[in-house]
This record gives structure tokens, C-alpha cells and sequence, in this order.
């Protein structure tokens, strides 16, 4: 395997967006605020995000086909688009097209990814993955991105994504998951905000965040991911990662 992107490589400020007490928190967004530090917001929040990219790359290595392209859907500052770009050596004909629907992290993975160098041409696109149009797929990455797609808006995202995938082709689906079971769930999350804790993060960050959070981000369990990549078509449907509320699955198209 290639040398992994480690996004502590990226320039950050640490992040501190929630660190005051508010009057009101409002939604939250992706804007210039938040490009600033998502580095450091990323890595201190979502546990396991760095194994989680050197498995997208892992995974791409194996599955990406010659003669097609890989989407990174989502993909905030580029962090897994490089991890795939990495891994994509000796292949031909291969394109890597990152697409967000933020401008602000739009203009700064473009910065990240020149800062990189490899012979595998990337472009970045400003778009609403609900309108992508996608073509001749092979790897299709969502690391952390569906959840942010109205629950009503997600099989026809993922529809669309297995339409355009070539046979053998893959989708690496990465969420936050809610537990059927309330008192799993609940200790489920309060792992996690003792990883934000161990992290650095106070009481009033963790409450604040989630506050600004829960309108933008509503997340499914991992049965009802399952049931709608198997409901698509996808033919097999494998959970490779797992720490505490989140995930990362692989799902497959036939050959
Ligand atoms: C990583 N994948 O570092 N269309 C396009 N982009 C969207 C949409 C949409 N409808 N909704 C949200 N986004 C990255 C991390 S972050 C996850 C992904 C997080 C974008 C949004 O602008 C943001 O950049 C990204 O999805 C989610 O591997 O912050 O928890």
C-alpha cells in the first residue's frame, strides 16, 4: 500500500467554533468559518477517521477498474480523494471527480489537491450530489456525506449511484448510525462524547455542536443502510469498520 494522506498534513486551526456560550445556535454549515479548521474539527470528532481513510484506499486499490472514473462525493477538503488518488498507480485511463456543494471547501480542496502531486487527473466540481450526474463508476466514495441528504432524497442519491457504477463496481459508504436499541444507542453516544472529551473538547462544545448539528445531520441505523443498498441492488453489503456510532461499509455491484 502507498503512503496514506494524513490530514493532520493539513493546515488547520484548531478548532474552537462552539467554545463560547451562544444566545442561539443555529444550523449548522460548511462556510469559510468552518474550512478553517475542519482539519482539527474532522480528526477530534469522528473516531477513527484516519484508519478510515487508509481503508478507502485500500479499498480503491482493489476495486477501481482501468478505463474509468471515481468520485469523491462530498469530499469537503479532499482528504479521501487523496487517499484514492494514492492508490490508483499503474492503472490507465483512470479520472478522480471530487464534488461538494460548498464553495468554500470547494476552493480550498482544489489548493490541497494541487499541493499533491500524482499523474491522475482530478477535478473538483461545486455541485449538490443530489443533481450529480455520474458515468462509467468504478469506486464511488460517501466518507461522512449521506447524512447530510434528506432522508427522503437518499435512495434516489444512492439509486443514481448504483445506476452508473460498471459491474464489479463498489460504493464506500462511511455514516454515523443510530442504534435501534435506545440504551445501546445511548451508551453508544456517550462513547463518543467521551472521545470529544479525551479530544479537548468542553461540556458546552459538545452540547453546542450537536445543537447546531441535529437539524442538518439526521442518521439511519445500520439495518435500514443495509436494507436500501440491498433494496438498489447492491449484492453484498459488508460493515469493514466500526467505532462506537460509526462506520464505514462496502457495497458491491455484481460483475
Ligand atoms: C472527508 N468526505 O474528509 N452535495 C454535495 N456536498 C454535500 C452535500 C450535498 N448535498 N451535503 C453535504 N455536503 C470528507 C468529509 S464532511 C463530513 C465529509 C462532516 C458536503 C459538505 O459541504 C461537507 O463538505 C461534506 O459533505 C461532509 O473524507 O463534516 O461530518
Amino acid at each position: 500500500m502507498n503512503g496514506v494522506i494524513n490530514v493532520s498534513e493539513f493546515k488547520s486551526k484548531p478548532d474552537a467554533i462552539f467554545s463560547e456560550p451562544l444566545q442561539q445556535v443555529s444550523d449548522f454549515v460548511f462556510d469559510q468559518r468552518v474550512v478553517e479548521v475542519f482539519p482539527d474539527m474532522i480528526n477530534r470528532s469522528v473516531p477513527g477517521y484516519q484508519s478510515i481513510l487508509q481503508g478507502i484506499g485500500q479499498l480503491t486499490k482493489r476495486y477501481a477498474q482501468a478505463n474509468s472514473n471515481l468520485y469523491d462525493l462530498g469530499a469537503s477538503l479532499g482528504a479521501a480523494t487523496l487517499a484514492m488518488r494514492q492508490n490508483l498507480q499503474g492503472l490507465s485511463g483512470v479520472q478522480l471527480i471530487a464534488v461538494d456543494n460548498s464553495p468554500a471547501m470547494v476552493e480550498r480542496c482544489r489548493l490541497h489537491l494541487q499541493g499533491y502531486r500524482s499523474d491522475v487527473p482530478v477535478s473538483v466540481r461545486c455541485e449538490d450530489i443530489q443533481q450529480s450526474a455520474l458515468e462509467n463508476a468504478s469506486v464511488v466514495t460517501m466518507n461522512f456525506t449521506l447524512q447530510f441528504v434528506p432522508p427522503e432524497q437518499r435512495h434516489a442519491v444512492l439509486a443514481n449511484i448504483y445506476d452508473n457504477l460498471r459491474p464489479g463496481g463498489v460504493l464506500l459508504l462511511s455514516e454515523k448510525f443510530t442504534s435501534a436499541d435506545p440504551a445501546m444507542n445511548a451508551m453508544l453516544i456517550d462513547l463518543h462524547h467521551e472521545f470529544k472529551r479525551a479530544n479537548g473538547y468542553s461540556e458546552l462544545e459538545i452540547s453546542q455542536k450537536r445543537a447546531a448539528i441535529e437539524n442538518v445531520m439526521r442518521i439511519d441505523s445500520l439495518e435500514t443502510h443495509r436494507q436500501r443498498l440491498e433494496a438498489i441492488g447492491f449484492s453484498a453489503v459488508q460493515v469493514w469498520f466500526q467505532c462506537y456510532n460509526f462506520a464505514a461499509m462496502l457495497a458491491v455491484k455484481a460483475s
